[in-house]
């Protein structure tokens, strides 16, 4: 499995610029989210469909760069309210994650970090496919969830946990059931709102962004599980796939919205 891009790149997530002109744009993700400073809005809540069907089509892969869920179920689940235009589908959701309690999310919380964070990436239904609507302003929204570590295991997050084994190379997808209803954070009408890009190249600033600032809870021995099991290849050299998180980027000017009910 071979990408144009890595993490592991000499300059770090810097380094994504020189190949890719939009990673260095204005609008670009993920940012430090100042609360004090957030727009104070009401959004209408979020509408979810088919979040918590077995996802029967999923599949589960080591891409080299994440743990990726892609949902290809039908019905497919869509993501409408919450302030979006229209309806979206979910495609496929993922993780990033740091090699120490200390960091691995991408997105920041008033200067702190969390260390882990899981991204549903949907694309609007105006659109016949993700690869079209990433060229499009809104044409995809993601929303971020942030976790932290306890002791107890999170039995919903058992469902990437189980599959890990058979993770470790990348490419081998597999089946996987997951409710992703469950995983997200209990009240998913709080959160914070912002326009930015995709984390990686091509960095391409087509997304509505949602952060949920409420952590969900996991285990420190199934993030250790995360942290230890996945393979990634770079220049010829195999490692484990931790830190896969790209730096925080200039917030430019732009509104930040809080819609806390
Ligand atoms: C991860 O690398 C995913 O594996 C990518 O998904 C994803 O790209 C990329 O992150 C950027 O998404 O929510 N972090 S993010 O901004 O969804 C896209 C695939 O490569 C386009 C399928
Ligand atoms: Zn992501």
């Amino acid at each position: 499995l071979t990408s144009s891009w890595s993490y592991l790149e000499p300059g770090g997530t810097i380094d994504w610029s020189s190949k890719n002109n939009t990673c260095d744009e204005t609008f670009q993700s993920p940012i430090d989210i100042i609360t004090s400073e957030a727009i104070d809005k009401r959004f209408p809540p979020f509408h979810m469909e088919h979040y918590s069907t077995t996802a029967d089509g999923a599949r589960i892969v080591n891409n080299g760069h994440t743990v990726e869920v892609h949902l290809n179920q039908s019905p497919a689940p869509t993501l409408s309210g919450g302030g979006l235009d229209g309806i979206y589908t979910a495609v496929q959701f993922h993780f990033h994650w740091g090699s120490s309690d200390n960091y691995g999310s991408e997105h920041f919380l008033d200067g702190n970090s969390f260390p882990m964070e899981m991204h549903i990436v949907h694309y609007s239904q105006k659109y016949p496919n993700i690869s079209e609507a990433l060229t499009k302003k809104n044409g995809l929204a993601v929303l971020a969830i942030f976790f932290e570590v306890t002791n107890c295991n999170n039995t919903e997050f058992q469902c990437i946990i189980k599959k890990l084994p058979s993770l470790r190379n990348p490419g081998f997808p597999t089946r996987v059931y997951c409710n992703l209803l469950k995983l997200l954070p209990k009240n998913f009408d709080d959160f914070f709102r912002y326009s930015g890009s995709l984390t990686t190249p091509p960095c391409s600033e087509s997304v509505v962004w949602t952060v949920y600032p409420k952590a969900v809870k996991i285990s420190s021995w199934q993030i250790n599980q995360l942290r230890t099991q996945l393979i990634r290849i770079y220049d010829g050299d195999r490692t484990v796939l931790v830190n896969n998180f790209r730096g925080l980027q200039s917030r430019n000017n732009r509104r930040i919205y809080k819609s806390i009910i």
